[in-house]
């Protein structure tokens, strides 16, 4: 059936309202308009992110809305103006999108493109309406990818094609958990040959950083959680040693500084919490220890420390999304992974049918699971 400029309907996970699951939903998805595309979605990986928007602790979003922003997919059709992708291409929506033409898009050393929801809503399509309803009412965009439905509408500077051979269930990572740890490490941290490292969290973020780290050549890497089910993976992936801030007394990154002779080289924080933040910060050595926050603080989160731990010399860094410059990167970073470069099947913990998807919510909420993919 020739689905192209008709509306098509589907399902979706709604979220109505903060604080409620989804609701498994027939949605109606409107054609692309101009310089869109829409994708039907194969796989979609559950984020930490969307669960701080489930629980209400991301300000500026509107609700309904269809979450979800770790998705791979197949283009459905194009909308005018659309030159680079066409019906059938394997893609990934990108949740920081690369204009190509904003300041920062110009500029080498961000990713942070100003067409990203931390600078303006991507609750809705650029032309400022929706292209999907549901019951009659207006349900609103999330990050412009919106993976959590079968059908989505995404911009077209919002979307990366992919090999032709790439396995769907592992693609969808690409579009955030590993290409967010994997580059913190590589793009922001740097992290050289020889190194020690700090990984605070042993997440889907947290184990792909331990990925990045190991790629680099960190000859000690140190992961943190305060829960010992996740040791054994981290193990797997190249942490040397793992260690939980329960199991002592002092807090966590003095047990880090004596450890280490002084503090690492690097720590990242890939959990979202402001006392890890500080304690990944102190964590470092001084004179050249270089600290990176990957992990989402709720909104009004605010964080006090002694500006003399950057006097002294240490580096404070954010990353988000990797560093990478999305369109031209997710390609890339697919090939490579298509190369063997990197093996991140293991941070699939579970596969479950979509409409499974608050079963999903719970093993990540539980600590159960790294990361749930969820297939159409
Ligand atoms: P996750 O919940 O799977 O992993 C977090 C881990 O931290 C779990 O294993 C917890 O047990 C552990 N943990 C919790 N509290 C503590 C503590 N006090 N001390 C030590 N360990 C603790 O989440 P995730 O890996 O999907 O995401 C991690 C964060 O990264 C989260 O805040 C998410 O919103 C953020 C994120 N950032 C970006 C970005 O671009 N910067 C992208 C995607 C996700
Ligand atoms: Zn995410
Ligand atoms: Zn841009």
């Amino acid at each position: 059936m020739d689905t192209a400029r008709k509306v098509i309907k589907c399902k979706a996970a709604v979220a109505w309202e903060v604080g409620k699951p989804l609701a498994i939903e027939e949605v109606e998805v409107e054609p692309p308009k101009v310089h869109e595309v829409r994708i039907k979605i194969i796989a979609t990986g559950i984020c930490r992110t969307d669960d701080h928007v489930i629980k209400g602790a991301l300000e500026g979003i509107d609700f309904p809305v269809i979450l979800g922003h770790e998705g791979a997919g197949i283009i459905e059709s194009v909308g005018e103006g659309v030159t680079d992708l066409k019906p059938g291409d394997k893609v990934i929506p990108l949740c920081i999108p690369q204009c190509g033409r904003c300041s920062s898009c110009l500029n080498p050393n961000t990713n942070c493109c100003l067409k990203t929801h931390l600078i303006e809503s991507q609750n809705l399509m650029p032309d400022k309406t929706s292209r999907f309803s549901c019951k009659g009412k207006i349900v609103y965009h999330f990050l412009w990818t919106s993976t959590f439905s079968e059908y989505t509408v995404v911009p077209v500077d919002a979307v990366a094609k992919i090999d032709d051979g790439a396995p769907m269930d592992k693609a969808c990572l690409f579009g955030c958990g590993f290409s967010t740890g994997y580059g913190a490490a590589i793009n922001t941290a740097k992290v050289d040959p020889g190194s020690t490292c700090a990984v605070f969290g042993l997440g889907g973020i947290g184990l792909s950083t331990i990925i990045g780290c190991k790629s680099a050549g960190a000859s000690r890497i140190i992961g943190i959680d305060i829960n010992k089910s996740k040791f054994e993976k981290a193990k797997q992936f190249g942490a040397t040693e793992c260690i939980n801030p329960e199991d002592f007394t002092k807090p966590i990154q003095e047990v880090i500084v004596e450890m280490t002779n002084g503090g690492v080289h690097y720590s990242f924080e890939c959990i979202g919490n402001t006392d890890t933040m500080k304690a990944a910060l102190e964590s470092c050595h001084l004179g050249y220890g270089t600290s990176v926050i990957i992990g989402e603080a709720p909104s009004a989160a605010q964080i006090s420390f002694s500006p003399l731990m950057l006097f002294t010399g240490r580096t404070w860094k954010g990353s988000i999304f990797g560093g990478w410059k999305s369109k031209e990167s997710v390609p890339r970073l697919v090939t490579d992974y298509m190369k063997n470069k990197f093996n991140l099947d293991g941070l699939v913990s579970h596969t479950l049918p979509f409409v499974q998807i608050n079963e999903g919510f719970d093993l990540l909420r539980s600590g159960k699971s790294i990361r749930t993919i969820l297939m159409f």
